[in-house]
């Protein structure tokens, strides 16, 4: 039997504000952040800051990890299962035989305030109790393309979520927020035109990865709109770097075999800015799919956030593969430049030749990053993209004398 053991845990900090109108038409926001921001609808009678704490109960050996508390929940009728999309406040998990049951999230885990900003999200492994139960004539495979709308799929609500392994996040009002949990590597697709390349943009992908213990793959799409010749450098540098790097095009076909290969077998996340092709390119890797696709805008460049919740793919090469809604920024969770320097695979030999221990490569005398890019060891767009992920405020104005 699991020990178990009272914990004191806080409530989502805005639990009990009015959450404002304009929350809900931001045009980017995905849906598992909705679920939270309507926790702040619910009643509750706030006697300030210190009330806001509740007592539960919790397995010791499964609901503390990674700094994640999770209430013990009654798994005696529960099923485990797999979140493959969210939409609105509605949760579709998969279970035995691909059978997809609309749930809610049990109410305590919702209130509970986590260090993530997502109570459930795409790719967790979940527990639900069905509320219906299920015909044996309807227990077949959902068809989820077939369905005009969830509202004929079995309702279930979700217990509990199991802790999380591989996990890409976003930071949206100082909160992380977890775009897709459970993943081993997460391709970036990257357009070489329309929207056109930006490199310090490759660089905060790979940390980003890196930082959530992700393996990352580049994919430069929409090869066929430019002199391929002109990116080789480029490509070679990340190469390099020990990244799997690749070419593509949805439109000529180039690359799209390699990256079939690199998502077999693998629970992948496709991740990029609106319109660099992210679901074109999954379309083209699994034929049939049918995901939407649109035009980039004439006018700015930019696509139209036609994805618009993650969604999770089973591949019929095996694994699965989230596409997900264009980001617009992508900043890591923790900008300190002790931290962010791990990032950058090749300033870790030079690391030990800085003069000071807390050196960050700014503006520090002896400093051994500095020195490599002035003799091109170290690319210099790499480091100036280190210079933009690290906060300045952690760069202490009182080394100036150094
Ligand atoms: N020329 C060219 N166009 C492409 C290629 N791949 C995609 N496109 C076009 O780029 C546009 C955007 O493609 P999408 O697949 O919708 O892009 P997305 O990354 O999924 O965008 P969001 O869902 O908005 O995040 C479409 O008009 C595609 O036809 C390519 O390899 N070459
Ligand atoms: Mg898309
Ligand atoms: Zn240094």
């Amino acid at each position: 039997m699991s020990k178990k053991k009272k914990i004191r845990v806080d409530f989502i900090k805005n639990r009990g504000k009015v959450p404002r109108e304009n929350d809900f038409t931001r045009d980017f926001k995905s849906d598992s952040e909705k679920i939270d921001d309507l926790s702040g609808t619910e009643q509750v009678r706030a006697k300030g800051d210190i009330s806001r704490k509740r007592t539960i109960i919790t397995d010791d050996n499964q609901n503390i990890s990674g700094g994640e508390i999770r209430p013990a929940a009654d798994l005696a009728n529960a099923i485990p299962g797999r979140v493959i999309q969210i939409t609105g406040l509605t949760i579709l998990v998969q279970v035995e035989f691909g059978i997809v049951y609309r749930c809610t999230v049990r109410r305590l885990l919702k209130t509970l305030a986590t260090e993530e900003r997502s109570a459930v999200t795409v790719g967790d492994k979940v527990w639900i109790i069905p509320q219906q139960v299920q015909s044996k004539q309807d227990a077949e495979k959902t068809d989820l393309n077939g369905l005009s709308d969830n509202s004929e799929l079995p309702e279930g609500v979700v217990q509990t979520v199991e802790p999380r392994k591989g996990i890409l996040t976003r930071k949206s009002k100082n909160k992380d927020h977890v775009i897709v949990a459970n993943v081993d590597q997460v391709v970036f697709v990257i357009s070489l035109s329309q929207p056109d390349l930006k490199v310090h943009l490759v660089d905060r992908y790979i940390a980003g990865a890196l930082e959530g213990g992700l393996d990352p793959v580049l994919c430069f799409n929409k090869v066929d709109l430019v002199n391929e010749d002109q990116y080789q450098s480029l490509v070679g540098l990340y190469s390099q770097l020990g990244y799997k790097v690749m070419f593509t095009s949805t439109k000529t076909g180039a690359g799209i075999t390699e990256v079939r290969n690199i998502l077999s077998n693998k629970q992948s996340v496709v991740c990029g800015q609106s319109g660099v092709g992210k679901s074109s390119l999954l379309n083209a890797v699994q034929p049939n799919l049918g995901l939407r696709v649109n035009d980039v805008s004439e006018v700015n460049q930019k696509g139209k956030h036609t994805t618009t919740s993650a969604k999770l793919i089973p591949l019929d090469s095996g694994g699965w593969v989230v596409d997900t809604p264009g980001i617009r920024s992508f900043e890591l969770s923790n900008q300190m430049p002790s931290r962010v320097e791990n990032f950058f695979r090749e300033f870790r030999p030079m690391l030990p030749y800085c003069e000071f221990a807390d050196c960050t490569h700014t503006h520090e005398k002896g400093c051994a990053i500095k020195r490599h890019v002035f003799r091109r060891g170290i690319s210099s767009d790499r480091y100036l993209s280190y210079l933009g992920m690290i906060k300045k405020e952690d760069v202490h104005e009182n080394r100036n004398e150094r």
